[in-house]
């Protein structure tokens, strides 16, 4: 049995596997610049974050209707059900999909359709993180937070993601404090490729309450002290590295020294259609190839709890 465990990095479009992008295209008339589902599966082999970004925003055409979210979304929830995530913290993209002509209303009443029923469902409890793009102005991003506002209710906070180097926090000051004054909570993607600087800044600008993959902070003793002794989340994504190079093997990812360092890491699968493995995939892929020890993927497990967005009588329920 997987150990019971909170995703809290996952982007609800790095779910669309193959087979369901192939139904949609056919169902929606989008036609796929592959002739089948092994053509699509043989290109991803990824040089780093943008070769993986340019497919995964390519492959997005074919989600246009409420129901496709809905789909995604329900697909993924019984997958993560299978892998012991009792809660999970879904990502999503609304300028990917806006740019396209899909508005930010078929996009979330279409998940909402999904993670409503997902206790019910799958005995998975969700929050959705609305995402912008960074390398997007921060203008577009201020555009789509004031479209998201009907929705509210139904969006626990915001995140920030897409090609990171050149686009350092800082660039969405203003952003995140719209963010804050309507009452959102605040993560954003920083030190998967950028410096360990991006981490600071995610931290003392934007405000975080957690940092997604954060791994460049093994650069800077200093940074590695705050956020121990801060006890700052970190959300890893170990096959997620492997896959754009972020490490060379997996046997050589810093999650081992992280833990020894006090970091509160947890382990979650980001895109996992396109990275081999949902959420016990990769705690599995970790156990194998770094040695740890039962007690430390139990504290593993009990991270994600401690780090999500539940309240403390909801995550005793989950966990
Ligand atoms: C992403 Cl792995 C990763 N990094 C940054 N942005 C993303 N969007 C989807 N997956
Ligand atoms: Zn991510």
């Amino acid at each position: 049995m997987p150990l019971p465990k909170a995703e809290l990095h996952l982007h609800i479009e790095g779910t669309l596997e193959p087979e369901l992008a192939f139904e949609l295209a056919a169902r929606n008339g989008v036609e796929l610049p592959y002739a089948t589902t092994d053509a699509l599966r043989e290109a991803y082999r990824f040089e780093d974050l943008q070769s993986f970004l340019n497919l995964y925003y390519e492959l997005m055409a074919v989600l246009r209707t409420e129901r496709d979210f809905e789909d995604l979304a329900n697909a993924y929830l019984a997958r993560a059900a299978a892998q012991g995530v009792r809660h999970a913290e879904i990502f999503f993209d609304p300028q990917a999909h806006i740019a396209r002509g899909v508005g930010m209303g078929t996009v979330v009443e279409g998940l909402s359709r999904a993670l409503d029923r997902s206790e019910e469902n799958h005995g998975v409890s969700t929050h959705l993180i609305l995402c912008f793009l960074r390398d997007e102005s921060a203008e577009s991003a201020l555009a789509t937070l004031d479209a998201a506002k009907p929705y509210l209710d139904r969006i626990i906070g915001v995140g920030l993601d897409s090609a990171e180097v050149g686009h350092p926090p800082v660039k969405f000051r203003e952003v995140y404090e719209t963010a804050a004054a309507l009452g959102l909570r605040r993560v954003a993607h920083a030190g998967e490729e950028g410096p360990p600087e991006y981490i600071t800044e995610a931290l003392d600008i934007l405000g975080v309450e957690r940092v997604d993959h954060g791994l460049r902070c093994m650069e800077s003793p200093d940074l590695v002290a705050r956020l121990a002794r801060d006890r700052v989340p970190l959300t890893l994504c170990p096959l997620s590295n492997v896959r754009l190079r972020t490490v060379d093997t997996l046997a050589d990812h810093p999650l081992p020294a992280m833990l020894e360092a006090g970091l509160l890491c947890t382990v979650n699968s980001d895109d996992p259609a396109y990275f081999g493995g949902y959420a016990d995939d990769n705690f599995t892929a970790v156990r194998e190839a770094l040695g740890l020890s039962e007690e430390r993927l139990r504290e593993l497990a009990r991270n994600s709890f401690l780090a999500s967005f539940l309240d403390d009588d909801e995550e005793k329920r989950a966990g």
